[in-house]
């Protein structure tokens, strides 16, 4: 059980989840950021700047601006997980070699941060024995001199990069146009086909657009996929702003029937394209809170924000509006990907790296409500994994997969996801698939998950689990030149809109499949035909009290359940 505590003298409330503690976090800043933007939106309104720049939730203006860099960053940035990193303890049969070193330089040589200069604890003995005193001396102050270089020192380093605040375009790349610069229309979704089959410009999915929350609203939409052409948070192998056009013109596949269930998510949800949210390229940070703003907006109307990426930085602004919609701590993340984006330690508080610890550490989602998929990259290491452990996340590996077989780490990973109804948020980076599938990618590692199962799981979870939100991230299609990667992501992200479908058809059984597409039932091979003629004729039956229900004009749904899916 987590608590916060908003005021007084405790700077470090802990969390208790087992052996080990978690530092949760305490804004040290709390009475200035919340004043700061007040204060801006006073300073915006004076000078006649359309509120529609500064107007916020008041929920999200209680939040300092984390890692924009106009706050220092108020919260407990030590990592928990160095303390699994121990220094080494010398023996008394080296003293003489230490002679010339002061007791400070001793306390060093054996701690951690000269880890990774003198190894482990017997390389550092061999080394002192070979060594004389003076030699040892150089040795050690070379070490200590790097580490203290490497280290933020103030009055030497920059810490925030300056912006040019003479630009007259400053806030330009986020600045809502004012609805009296539009031609009138009523709000709603907007068709852009020219005919029945489309022949407009391309949408995700050949999907109606909307581009404000009156159009959400007014067209009452279930889901709105949302393009998100963050870039710089990787940058390894870059090019994700491409990333949303290239889904809208060769990932087509996303929209229309899906033959495994018999439910097409287009006829059964209202799904609009929401258009791209604007992003400043040339920084992760400034994107940041603009991004929160459009994503909260989305899942305040009630619907489900589908986010195309864009880099794997995404993910903290969009579990952080999550949380702003249901709440602090209502909100569980699953998290498909072959890293596990924990990393605490880099210069930058967010990147493609970091958003898992950002929300874990501002307190957005709590760890024991993460769960990972696909790990196998270098990291995490034992240490990390004990981390996890023991603070109560739980995660598939590529290694428990391996282990105990994917249909047994399926069943549990939908299990642990849909405990308690709670709500679910999908974070699905593209590298957790194996590069043969979807090699476009920032970041990829071999021995990962096929589209077979990726299909399976990500269908599983929108149909049986209560998926609020959901993201696709780290498509480089400039590395893509067969289209194979979009291709597979637009796969995903159908699997994604046909399990919602079929949760609002009431499809919500144990892996359903339909009983027509899953067997052809012409003789009686597995020994179960029966059941699949009955569950067919059922199906009919629902069908015909559907358009009788329709003719009949009545609201109310239909009593009968069908369970279309056999036992074996
Ligand atoms: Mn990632």
């Amino acid at each position: 059980m987590a608590h916060r505590h908003d005021s007084g003298g405790d700077p470090k409330p802990v969390l208790m989840t087992g052996k080990r503690m978690m530092n949760i976090p305490t804004p040290k800043t709390l009475t200035t950021a919340r004043l700061l933007p007040l204060a801006a939106a006073i300073l915006l309104a004076g000078l006649g700047v359309s509120t529609q720049l500064a107007a916020q939730p008041a929920s999200a203006a209680e939040e300092p601006e984390h890692v924009t860099g106009t706050n220092p960053y108020p919260y407990e940035t030590e990592d928990p997980r160095e303390e699994e990193r121990p220094g080494i303890e010398l023996p008394d049969s080296v003293t003489d070699k230490l002679s010339l070193l002061s007791e400070e330089q001793i306390e060093f040589l054996e701690s951690s941060d000269a880890g990774r200069f003198r190894g482990d604890l017997e390389k550092t003995v061999e080394y002192l024995e070979e060594n004389t005193p003076e030699h040892i001396l150089t040795w050690v102050e070379a070490m200590q001199s790097v580490v203290s270089a490497q280290r933020y020192t103030e009055g030497r380093d920059a810490p925030n990069i300056a912006l040019n605040t003479d630009s007259p375009i400053f806030n330009a790349w986020r600045l809502r146009r004012p609805a009296s610069m539009d031609p009138e229309r009523e709000a709603g979704s907007i068709s852009l086909g020219r005919y029945n089959g489309g022949g407009g410009p391309p949408t995700f999915g050949g999907f109606p657009l909307a581009l404000t929350p009156e159009d959400l609203e007014a067209a009452e939409v279930d889901v709105a996929i949302v393009g998100a052409p963050l870039n710089m948070g990787s940058g390894w192998r870059d090019s994700g702003a491409q990333a949303t056009t290239d889904m809208r013109v060769r990932g087509r596949a996303l929209g229309g029937m899906d033959q495994y269930v018999q439910v097409n998510p287009g006829s059964v949800l209202n799904i609009v394209d929401y258009g791209d949210i604007a992003i400043d390229n040339a920084s992760t940070e400034r994107s940041m809170q603009h991004i929160r703003e459009v994503v909260r907006e989305i899942g305040n109307t009630g619907a489900v924000p589908v986010i195309v990426g864009g880099d794997h930085s995404l993910s903290y602004p969009n579990v952080a509006a999550m949380a702003d919609v249901y709440g602090k701590e209502e909100v569980s993340v699953i998290h498909f990907d072959s890293h596990y984006d924990a990393w605490w330690g880099s210069p930058h508080l967010i990147s493609h790296g970091a958003p898992v610890y950002r929300l874990l550490n501002e307190g957005h989602v709590r760890i024991q409500d993460y769960i990972q998929v696909g790990l196998r990259s270098s990291g995490p290491d034992e240490a990390a994994f004990k981390w996890m452990r023991e603070n109560g996340m739980r995660y598939h590996t590529m290694a428990e997969i391996e282990q105990r077989g994917w249909e047994a780490t399926l069943d549990r990973v939908v299990k642990e996801a849909s405990e308690e109804g709670r709500k679910l948020y999908i974070s699905f980076d593209i590298d957790v698939i194996d590069p043969a599938f979807a090699v476009a990618t920032g970041t990829p590692v071999s021995g990962g998950l096929d589209m077979r199962e990726s299909i399976t799981i990500v269908r599983r979870l929108c149909a049986e689990a209560n998926v609020i939100g959901f993201e696709l991230v780290e498509l480089h299609p400039y590395l893509d030149p067969t289209y194979m990667t979009t291709l597979n992501s637009a796969h995903v992200i159908k699997a994604c809109l046909t399990g919602l479908a079929m949760r609002e058809e009431g499809l919500t059984e144990t892996h359903y499949l339909s009983p027509v597409s899953s067997e052809h039932a012409v003789d009686d091979y597995y020994g179960d035909q029966a059941d699949f003629l009955r569950h067919t004729e059922a199906l009919e039956r629902r069908g015909e009290d559907d358009e009788e229900e329709a003719s009949e004009d009545e609201g109310a749904e239909g009593d009968e359940v069908i369970s279309p899916t056999p036992t074996p």
